[in-house]
């Protein structure tokens, strides 16, 4: 069987595309850098990560961008011997508002070297392309602007694209307009036995969210809906273990058979506090995941094999197993010079003004710089929540000279909503300090101040620091030794660090866990840390 979710944790808006015998999707990273995640499998059921094509400031700067800005739902294809991938960079999302930039890069190989980006225009989003058999090219997205955001806009427009150019014409087609679940976005198109299918998402990328399918035997339409409703959903089987399915893209193997990708995530139900739970379905700190479903198709209607709710597990593709997969448990001894992929950092690469791995061996150093809150510049690593129940902890040593410094390990939603387990330099105790910070909502409380210090002794060099998420709920602890650990009092709720808390604004992430280095000073300070250890429980 196949266990869903396939990605695990924060990987939304899956684009899947196959090369001969080799199947690769793209997910969305948002304002994580490098930009873009795409995995690698042969058998659908095990996947590595294969690509982060976006990783230099040359192929995106996303520098002051606001939060669930940046990256927003690749669409990846392969044909005429490349690979093709389109992505936003959205540098504005405040209502009513928007401004994204669209780009295309390609490759012969998916490890690249990617092309440089061709600017694609920047009147809309969710681009894809749609390859047609006679060599023209389509590009297909969902249009954007301050008049129709309080009306949402549910046409899906397509323009023609040179490919020797890199020109798009500028005549624009509206092929669809959508149905009353609204919000139609993600077009992906597909031709099959003398039809062109449309995919789009609809009902928005919460709860209500759904996968429509249209077809006509013309390409620009009109396109007529399937009469058997949502290829997937969820919003009907308010008791499904998975929720919010939609967003989706169709494969078919080298076998004949048919798959589709979908996001989806995993809530966290509240057995006593119904009212917390959005439509009571709970909150979704992993963010939106990736899953997979079985295609059959109908009288010329493709139909999800069981219904179109999604499944936690489904039958095996008639593919042979590869040999790889992806590790429930994450360690990192920082014995690399480059930081692991399953790392990202904020907005920015990871270079030498943030950091370094081979300032000292077996040690990652983080030099201070911006706090949590800023869109800037932070030496903050971090690595998804990609279970309900898991511990990471760190090892590190750390000599902050002032209040304004600190380091330690982070539980970040984005600048909002976090919270932060550091030491800092107490000045009126001249002493190294234990403390928590939580930002919820843009609102700061902190924990061990004023008389209730946890002092660092002197001759302490390493303090271990842990975080354990169960569930509902997660708490820091920390170490003197690595053996004896003491735990905070105070508890945080993991379902706050979820897209469904979120006000307002961008909610599109998920949570992370992260080490941190920051200085307001601008003295300078570094804190070493020895090692991580992500382990599911
Ligand atoms: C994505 C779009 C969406 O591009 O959210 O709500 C965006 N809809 O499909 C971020 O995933």
């Amino acid at each position: 069987m196949i266990n869903n979710p396939i990605l695990k944790g924060f990987h939304p808006d899956p684009s899947v595309c196959r090369n001969g015998e080799d199947y690769y999707i793209a997910t969305s990273t948002f304002e994580w850098f490098p930009g873009v995640r795409i995995f690698h499998s042969k058998d659908l059921k095990n996947w590595r990560l294969a690509a982060t094509p976006l990783d230099s400031v040359d192929m995106l700067d996303m520098k002051g961008n606001p939060d669930s800005g940046g990256i927003w739902a690749p669409a990846l294809s392969y044909s005429d011997g490349l690979f093709w991938l389109l992505f936003t960079d959205v540098k504005v999302i405040d209502a009513p508002w928007k401004n994204g930039r669209n780009f295309l890069v390609t490759s012969s190989s998916i490890e690249g070297p990617w092309s440089k980006p061709i600017p694609m225009g920047n009147g809309g989003f969710d681009p894809s392309l749609f390859h047609s058999d006679d060599g023209q090219k389509y590009y297909v997205y969902r249009p954007w602007g301050p008049r129709n955001h309080s009306d949402p806009y549910n046409k899906i427009v397509m323009q023609a694209f040179d490919a020797k150019t890199n020109r798009l014409d500028k005549k624009r087609i509206t092929i669809f307009e959508g149905t009353d679940l609204k919000y139609t976005e993600a077009p992906n198109i597909y031709k099959k036995d003398g039809y062109y299918y449309l995919l789009t998402a609809e009902g928005g990328t919460s709860f209500e969210h759904s996968v429509t399918v249209a077809r006509s035997q013309d390409l620009f339409g009109p396109y007529e809906l399937s009469p058997h409703g949502a290829l997937v959903t969820t919003w009907h089987t308010p008791s499904n273990e998975i929720q919010k399915a939609g967003h989706g893209a169709l494969v078919e193997t080298q076998n004949g058979e048919w798959f589709i990708t979908y996001l989806a995530s995993r809530p966290l139900r509240f057995p006593d506090k119904p009212l917390l739970a959005k439509h009571g379905r709970g909150m979704c700190p992993l963010g939106r995941e990736t899953a997979i479903d079985r295609i059959e198709w109908q009288q010329g209607w493709p139909i999800a094999v069981g219904g179109p709710h999604a499944k936690l597990q489904i039958p095996e593709a008639n593919l042979p197993a590869c040999d790889w997969g992806i590790s429930e448990h994450f360690t990192d001894n920082f014995d690399n010079s480059k930081l692991d992929n399953n790392w990202q950092t904020l907005r920015i690469p990871f270079t030498d003004k943030l950091g370094s791995l081979t300032e000292k061996s077996g040690v990652l150093r983080l030099y201070g710089n911006d706090s949590l809150v800023s869109l800037f510049e932070q030496s903050t690593i971090a690595t998804r929540w990609r279970h309900h129940h898991f511990s990471a902890q760190t090892k590190m040593t750390f000599s902050p000279e002032n209040f304004q410094q600190s380091a330690g390990i982070c539980c970040y939603y984005n600048t909002s909503n976090w919270t932060y387990c550091l030491i800092d330099f107490d000045e009126e105790l001249g002493k190294r300090c234990l403390r928590l910070i939580q930002i919820d909502q843009q609102i700061a409380t902190f924990h061990h101040y004023d008389g209730n210090e946890i002092i660092v002794p002197d001759n302490i060099a390493h303090v271990w620091m842990k975080v354990d998420v169960e569930g509902l709920d997660y708490y820091y602890s920390y170490s003197f030794d690595g053996d004896n650990w003491i735990q905070f009092e105070k508890n945080f709720e993991s379902w706050k660090l979820s897209d469904d808390y979120i006000n307002g604004r961008g909610f599109f992430t998920g949570a992370f866990v992260g080490l941190h280095c920051e200085d307001i000073s601008g003295d300078g300070c570094f804190a070493d840390f020895e090692s991580f250890t992500y382990q599911a429980k």
